[in-house]
């Protein structure tokens, strides 16, 4: 006889996920926040939540003042008209908007009002360090990857200074400069005391791996990584493909790192909206297909910002093993779009993926982004244990477990370790 589900299987399948997924802790693997001591470098509370620059391009769908008459303004005062535009004069539902009220309202604090001033009263309470270890807390999380830049000229010197560390934060090497914008960043290196020209010989590309040796040690960097624009190419005669064959990929052998790309981002479509401005385009992922194959002996890790290319991305990680898909990044970060790539992937992967990465920028916004994505990932899974109890295969608590840890964070250990 074909075993079925009856509702009250089901149900008892979507408690217990919801139970296993809300209590076992996150390794966030990619954030823009940073360790208490790195200062001002660390955003959080509500004026940040709200010029978040997610919302900076909604709000800008309504206001009609010149773009750089915001930009003059204190940050006080661009939180109040984002916050009239997108919270009073209309109502929050697009996802950035719920997210500040899922994080308030996880907070303990009372969004009916519509109170700013009481609710910034509530945050000017708090100091950071101890704020990091209550919104970690509450977001579930046990880990928070930092996105380091050597190349960040508010952060080389704390990490100059030394970086004694912080248990709750680890390191990723961000090159973003280097890789695509060569011609710009040799001077630099150059004046940092590398010997390197814009040409690619063989002393320039020591000197290019002295530097990041240089900084994977210093920052104790788990992972490299840089995002591209869509038409990427390898390989190729052009910088990037020169630098990451000759000088990137060696260097990641040589200290076992992952390569994390993240194809995808037309950078600055409209430079008036700054931060806000960049846009998405399809990616060529062929010249990731031809990086994971000419290099088997290096580790890849990939998110990519169009809906469109997500299909083919499951497919090339069904074709190479050295290849670790990530994340519903950016303008994907959103429930239909998380669920549908959710879908796809544990669907043609199963569980060696990490389903989401916060991009948290703001540190409060570690609370509605794992809420959110947490409870379509549940329901997810949920649909996928009830296809299989419909088989007569049973989940098992500890495999429930198992399989939850994979996907928030321990397949990425394993695969950094790997
Ligand atoms: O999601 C974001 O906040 C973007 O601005 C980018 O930072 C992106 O995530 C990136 O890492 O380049
Ligand atoms: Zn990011």
């Amino acid at each position: 006889m074909k075993p079925s589900v009856t509702p009250a299987q089901a149900r008892r399948i979507a408690d217990d996920v919801s139970r296993v997924v809300a209590r076992t802790p996150v390794t966030d693997i990619h954030t823009h926040l940073y360790a208490p001591v790195f200062r001002d470098l660390l955003l959080w509370g509500l004026d940040e939540l709200l010029v978040y620059h997610y919302l900076v391009a909604e709000a800008f769908r309504y206001l009609d003042m010149p773009y750089e008459e915001f930009w003059a303004l204190p940050k006080s005062r661009q939180a109040e008209l984002i916050w009239d535009a997108l919270f009073i004069q209309n109502s929050p539902v697009s996802e950035a908007c719920r997210g500040v009220l899922t994080t308030l309202q996880h907070l303990g604090l009372d969004v009916k009002k519509r109170d700013l001033g009481a609710l910034r009263k509530w945050f000017a309470q708090w100091k950071p360090d101890d704020y990091v270890t209550r919104c970690m807390e509450v977001a579930g999380l046990g880990s928070i990857f930092m996105t380091n830049s050597p190349f960040d000229d508010l952060e080389r010197p704390v990490w100059e200074r030394g970086f004694k560390g912080d248990n709750r934060f680890q390191t990723a090497l961000r090159i973003d400069p280097l890789l695509v914008a060569w011609k710009d960043t040799a001077p630099k290196l150059a004046a940092w005391g590398y010997q390197v020209r814009p040409d690619f010989s063989a002393k320039t590309i020591s000197e290019v791996r002295r530097f990041l040796a240089a900084w994977t040690r210093r920052m104790g960097a788990r992972y490299v990584m840089v995002s591209l624009p869509p038409d990427f190419e390898y390989p190729g005669r052009g910088d990037f493909a020169q630098l990451v064959e000759k000088a990137v990929l060696p260097h990641c052998r040589e200290f076992g790192q992952p390569l994390a790309l993240m194809p995808g981002v037309r950078r600055q479509a409209n430079p008036q909206l700054r931060l806000a401005g960049d846009g998405v385009g399809l990616s060529n992922l062929v010249s990731l297909q031809n990086l994971c194959a000419a290099h088997p002996g290096n580790k890849f890790a990939c998110t990519a910002l169009a809906r469109e290319n997500q299909h083919e991305l499951c497919v090339l990680a069904r074709k190479f093993r050295n290849l670790h898909i990530f994340g519903c990044w950016w303008f994907t970060n959103v429930p239909s779009l998380i669920e549908e790539i959710t879908r796809l992937r544990l669907e043609l992967i199963g569980l060696s993926v990490t389903p989401q990465h916060s991009d948290a920028r703001v540190l409060d916004q570690i609370i509605y982004k794992w809420q959110h994505s947490k409870q379509v990932i549940a329901r997810v899974l949920t649909d996928k244990y009830c296809d299989l109890a419909a088989t007569g295969w049973e989940v098992t608590p500890q495999e429930l477990q198992r399989d939850v840890q994979n996907l928030f964070g321990g397949a990425f250990e394993k695969f950094l370790r790997g």
